[in-house]
């Protein structure tokens, strides 16, 4: 970027004054935030048009990622490290005499996505944009994203997130694109002359579709593509009827449904609540982005369909937008007039289906009775698609097989019938992939092998991969210098750079190098724990990270269970011996999963009691920071000494969090589940700490009957600390107020076979101690992680994408 400090504070204190409308006397840190955002804007909306001309210009063919969800973060420092102007804007921030990092501090997340899905989507179009891929993002502009965690009195409490409540600088409306979307009504059938059938579809409502667009700068800034999120709002045209009909008020009343879809954004993460809001949201966000698409291909091909799969791709992000796939067939068949066949074959060859979960709570299903209310003409639609499969394709693969093809059909029959999205995307996909090997391998074999059978080809995988942009180089900028320094500098793109760092693994003066930096995060995460909980830890003590949502199978429980039982080691034996340690965790649980707020709860309490136990001398510290979010992550996971990722074998999909931690030098205790045996792989076993039962041997012990009591009155330390929850050790004066967590793994079977695992578990931190205990090791074990980890690089799952599934090609903008 051949900009200089002197202009580019110029043109801060410029925009301070005619964008923001203030002036250095006066300004607060946001008008300086804001003044600063619109200086480095100045620089990205040119990049936006110019990418935009050559992609239109050169007629590419473009992936267009649907989904619910983008967990996107802050912007500003990782715009600023994507356009290369970081140390440009550092001085020119201090040049004003201001804290750059306080100021950024005042930028909200953003906030529109739960967790691991919703983050895969923002490190994937950081790839693309980076890779000079043509892409764009579809998905919705919620007015309030992911809640606000409060912890009050040990319990969380949601706040709504108003990440715009006073605008957003990195967002900009386009009311020339705005749609509108048909919803509810009824189905007419109608013949014309020749006495072919004609379905035509009259909405009960119609609504708009606003669209804002937020650049995504790749780095090194020749690519800047757009995420385009939908805003609902009352369509104009609607209301002008009942407004005419004297009905002001009710006309009202009709805005504010409208505005309800894109409100907010549903909490549950792995549960699927099936409410009539998220059905409208989704059809809404989708029907809105086939529009779109459709208007852009239309402007370079006009009514000539016959390049249209030449030119979309479409990636369903799980099958939250499936409903794009009968929509686009409404369009083709209803619409344009095409031949169903014709249009169903255009279907099969634009969609492209990934699967996130195997979880049977997470699976998607409406009820046929929401879908023929909100969306009668897409029932009808979903109906002929499983008709032609059930009888054209299912009864020449298995014949007069009824079981398979009940277990096959989109609908499921019941005593109420269900339309199962997980079928229709694989139906209606030419590709279905997993996001790590493991994963991949469970969605042939067991959530669906009769497809498998059918399409052998269709299954794939593409491992997931996180941006080393935000996730090393921007979060961690003293380890960033180091690798700069001994290394090639563009490591930020070829991440499998950093395997010339083995070598210096066992180099003493690199070593030191490396664990100075990690000790120094460590102090500035004390600080924000000290800031954050009031509670003071001892930077040189072990940094032990559990982050991500809080849920059943991803087992906090267990890492709390073995907390308490170092605790009781430590009471016992005051000279049991293990390094300091601090257990630090970070998660939000869905507002209505109420065993995960429990946990979090008991995890809160046992840390009020053992963090004011003088008896343990500060051995052990336990922390809980309230309101985990991507900002927050960015300045855990740099400090982190060791990751937790210690999900039952078979049910976390990939974990991403586990990919961050590693590349920023954690060493993983972990179980043989998702990419976790990946990492162990690019590691090696050494440089992990793998423990538990894997994926075949929990079948076996399910198969057989786990018991969980077994386990229980078999290990005297975990029988103990289970009984230690029915006291009132540690919620004075209240006992029993932690009984249902021992209730959950005991009474209610322990579904994640926390109780089996304990042992092991137990005794992988007992080698983790041994390991942190000789400093030489323990560095050696980090750096390996650290230049090992190219393979989790988001560029990697992107090229893996374009060449298994998307086949595009890459566009240079200059
Ligand atoms: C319908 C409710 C609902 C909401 C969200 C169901 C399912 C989801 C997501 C699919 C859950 C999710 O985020 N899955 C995570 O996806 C990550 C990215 O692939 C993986 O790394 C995680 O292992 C997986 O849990």
């Amino acid at each position: 970027m051949n900009l200089d400090v002197a202009s580019f504070k110029q043109s801060i204190i410029k925009h301070l004054h005619v964008t923001v409308g203030t002036d250095e006397n006066k300004a607060s840190d946001k008008a300086w935030w804001n003044a600063i955002c619109a200086a480095v804007n100045e620089l990205v909306y040119e990049r936006v048009t110019r990418t935009q001309k050559t992609h239109f210009q050169k007629d590419t063919r473009a992936v267009h990622y649907l989904s619910l969800e983008f967990l996107m973060g802050r912007f500003l420092k990782n715009n600023l490290t994507n356009i290369g102007l970081t140390d440009i804007a550092q001085k020119a921030v201090a040049e004003l005499g201001l804290d750059f990092n306080q100021i950024c501090e005042e930028e909200p997340d953003m906030a529109l996505g739960n967790g691991g899905l919703g983050r895969l989507a923002a490190c994937f179009v950081d790839s693309l944009a980076t890779l000079d891929y043509p892409a764009i993002g579809y998905g919705i502009h919620y007015e309030h994203g992911l809640f606000t965690q409060d912890i009050q009195h040990g319990r969380q409490v949601e706040r709504p997130d108003s990440w715009r409540e006073y605008g957003n600088a990195w967002e900009i409306c386009r009311p020339e694109s705005i749609q509108e979307i048909p919803l509810y009504g009824y189905v007419e059938t109608q013949y014309d002359e020749s006495g072919k059938i004609h379905k035509e579809w009259h909405p009960g409502r119609i609504i708009k579709g606003v669209p804002w667009d937020i650049p995504v700068v790749g780095y090194g800034a020749n690519t800047v593509n757009i995420l385009r999120l939908w805003e609902s709002r009352a369509s104009d045209f609607f209301n002008w009827d009942v407004f005419n009909a004297g009905g002001y008020l009710d006309a009202q009343v009709e805005n504010v449904q409208a505005e309800t879809i894109s409100k907010v954004l549903y909490p549950n993460d792995n549960t699927d609540a099936g409410k009539e809001l998220r059905l409208i949201q989704q059809y809404f966000f989708c029907a809105c982005s086939i529009k779109d698409i459709i208007r852009r291909y239309k402007r370079a091909h006009e009514n000539d369909w016959s390049h249209f799969v030449d030119q979309v791709v479409i990636q369903l992000n799980d099958t939250h937008p499936a409903i794009a796939i009968p929509e686009l067939m409404r369009i083709l068949v209803d619409r344009v007039g095409l031949d169903w066949s014709e249009a169903w074959s255009m279907c099969q060859n634009i969609f492209a289906y990934t699967n996130h979960t195997l979880l049977p709570e997470a699976l998607e299903k409406w009820s046929v009775r929401l879908f023929e209310k909100v969306l009668p003409r897409h029932l009808e639609i979903i109906y002929e698609i499983n008709s032609r499969f059930l009888e054209d394709i299912v009864s020449q693969h298995f014949a007069d097989n009824d079981e398979v093809k009940r277990k096959l059909s989109i609908i499921e029959e019941g005593h109420e019938k269900m339309v199962r999205m997980g079928n229709l995307s694989v139906i209606g996909s030419f590709k279905v992939n997993g996001v790590a090997q493991i994963h991949s391998k469970l969605v042939k074999s067991d959530l669906f092998p009769e497809f498998d059978q059918i399409w052998p080809d269709k299954f794939t995988n593409v491992t997931n991969g996180v941006t080393p942009r935000r996730w090393l180089k921007s979060c961690n900028p003293k380890l960033a210098k180091l690798i700069s320094a001994h290394i090639d500098a563009d490591w930020p793109v070829h991440l499998d750079k950093l395997k010339s760092l083995v070598p210096l693994a066992d180099d003493p003066q690199f070593q030191q190098d490396f664990m100075q930096i990690k000790l120094e995060n460590k102090v500035e995460l004390a600080h924000v724990i000290k800031t954050l909980t009031d509670v003071e830890v001892d930077p040189n003590a072990l940094f032990d990270i559990q982050i991500k949502r809080l849920h059943e199978y991803k087992r906090q429980q267990l890492n709390l269970i073995h907390i308490m039982a170092l605790y009781r080691r430590l009471l016992q034996n005051p000279d049991y011996d293990m390094p300091k340690r601090v257990f630090i965790f970070g998660a939000k649980a869905a507002p209505g999963y109420y065993l995960a707020k429990e946990i979090i709860y008991a995890i809160n309490k046992v840390a009020d009691r053992i963090n004011t136990d003088e008896r343990i001398k500060d051995k052990l510290k336990v922390v809980f920071l309230p309101n985990y979010r991507v900002s927050l992550a960015e300045k855990m996971i740099p400090a982190a000494d060791v990751s937790e990722q210690i999900s039952l074998a078979g049910k976390e999909a990939s974990g991403t969090g586990n990919m961050k931690l590693a590349l920023n030098g954690a060493i993983t205790v972990g179980t043989l589940d998702g990419a976790n045996i990946e990492i162990a792989e690019e590691a090696g076993e050494d440089n992990v700490v793998i423990f538990g039962l894997d994926v075949d041997e929990v079948k076996a012990l399910q198969a057989q009957g786990y018991n969980p009591w077994d386990y229980y009155y078999g290990n005297e330390e975990l029988k103990a600390v289970l009984d230690w929850f029915d006291t009132d050790y540690f919620t004075p004066g209240k006992p029993g107020e932690l009984s249902e967590i021992k209730r959950s793994l005991l009474d209610y079977g322990d579904s994640y076979l926390t109780l089996a695992d304990y042992q092991s578990y137990s005794d992988a931190h007992q080698k983790v101690d041994k390991l942190y205990q000789d400093k030489s090791v323990w560095a050696k074990m980090a750096i390996i992680n650290t230049a090992t980890m190219g393979k989790f690089n988001s560029d990697r799952s992107i090229r893996d994408y374009v060449n298994k599934i998307w086949k595009l090609d890459d566009c240079n903008v200059k």
